[in-house]
């Protein structure tokens, strides 16, 4: 049986720290809007979406750096959020689902970098994401250096990485009453949530992988530029950088979605932020064989649509990548194990 849907990528272009919250809000809806005329049941958006990529700045003012996040209070509270309600609002009016990227502030005052899956057709939240790899410093190496100041904002995601299903986008899919033995990949779709940086690591898409993912979303802002935490291994022009930044982020999404047997769909933030900031487009649909199937045109708002069929998954879940034949668990301790490198001992 085919597990069809239609989905898109919503990448976002240049967004300014001067943009008022209210001009990308209407952005962002003009993309859902086109992309649901087009038919997606499904739009990706990037990660902070609602603002410029504030990590880079060093905030004196606490003021302003707060202004940054949104108040989060769990369940539902984000689609109630002031800010950013107007999106979520739409999202319900055309029945589209939304997967968006934010800086989140709990009740608590703690800070994540969240994505949430809200479902257009039931009006909630249905899944939460915390980014796990929070690249960057947390003080700049030199005064006054724009950089990339992520741990400075953001604590570790503490959430895992929870795979979940979603309702309504499949018809005539398997439910919890059911009476068939075999289930496997007959429920409603398998999703999970990855922000940027978590895409470069394997071991962020196997525990998807290990929970029968189908697409796995990912919003990100990467440089072109390259100067910063991930300088290039040689002198390179801005050019080939920008090329080596998309090569790199094409690597990681279109490997682990083979390496994995799913589908992912990256919604990036791009274009020359103030005027200086320079973030690669690359928004893509990547199916289950690692194969590129649409991808941004542009480094500016643009919809990347494809109708993906989710049962193309089974070929690599049953063949190659059969995790249950074929994985050696015993073997992978040193995964968990060890965070950083044990080289073995120098020879005599
Ligand atoms: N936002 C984010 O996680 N960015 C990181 C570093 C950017 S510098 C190349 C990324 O992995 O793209």
């Amino acid at each position: 049986m085919p597990r069809t849907v239609k989905v898109a990528a919503a990448q976002i272009g240049s967004v300014h720290r001067t943009s008022t919250r209210a001009s990308t809000m209407e952005r962002m809806i003009k993309l859902l809007d086109s992309a649901a005329a087009k038919g997606a049941q499904l739009v990706v958006f990037p990660e902070c979406a609602f603002t410029t990529f504030f990590p880079r700045y060093l905030f004196h003012d606490k003021e302003e750096m707060e202004s940054y996040f949104e108040d989060d209070a769990g369940g539902n509270s984000i689609a109630e959020s002031k800010n950013v309600k107007p999106l979520f609002d739409r999202a319900r009016e055309l029945q589209v689902d939304i997967w968006v990227g934010y800086g989140e502030r709990t009740p608590e005052g703690r800070h994540f970098n969240t994505a949430v899956y809200y479902s257009g057709r039931t009006g909630e939240v249905i899944s939460k994401y915390r980014k796990t790899h929070v690249p960057g410093f947390v003080d700049p190496p030199f005064p006054n250096a724009e950089v990339h100041l992520e741990k400075r904002y953001f604590e570790t995601g503490d959430l895992g990485f929870q795979a979940f299903r979603v309702p309504g986008l499949v018809p005539g899919t398997l439910k919890a009453d059911t009476t068939e033995s075999d289930t496997e990949g007959k429920g409603d779709p398998i999703f999970g949530s990855l922000i940027c940086n978590d895409r470069r690591w394997p071991e962020s898409w196997r525990p998807y992988g290990l929970q029968g993912a189908e697409l796995v979303l990912v919003g990100f802002n990467t440089n072109g530029k390259a100067d910063d935490i991930y300088k290039p291994r040689r002198p390179i022009s801005l050019e080939d950088a920008r090329k080596e930044a998309l090569f790199h982020h094409r690597l990681a999404m279109q490997y682990n979605s083979y390496a994995n047997s799913c589908f992912s769909i990256s919604a990036g933030r791009c274009g020359m932020d103030d005027g200086k900031f320079d973030l690669i487009g690359g928004s893509s649909i990547v199916d289950s064989d690692g194969h590129i199937i649409a991808e941004a045109a542009t480094v500016d708002d643009e919809v990347v649509f494809a109708e993906i069929d989710l049962e193309e998954c089974r070929k690599g879940k049953k063949d190659i990548f059969n995790f249950g034949v074929n994985r050696q668990p015993q073997s992978y301790g040193i995964i968990t194990e060890q965070k950083g490198v044990v080289e073995p001992k120098l020879l005599a």
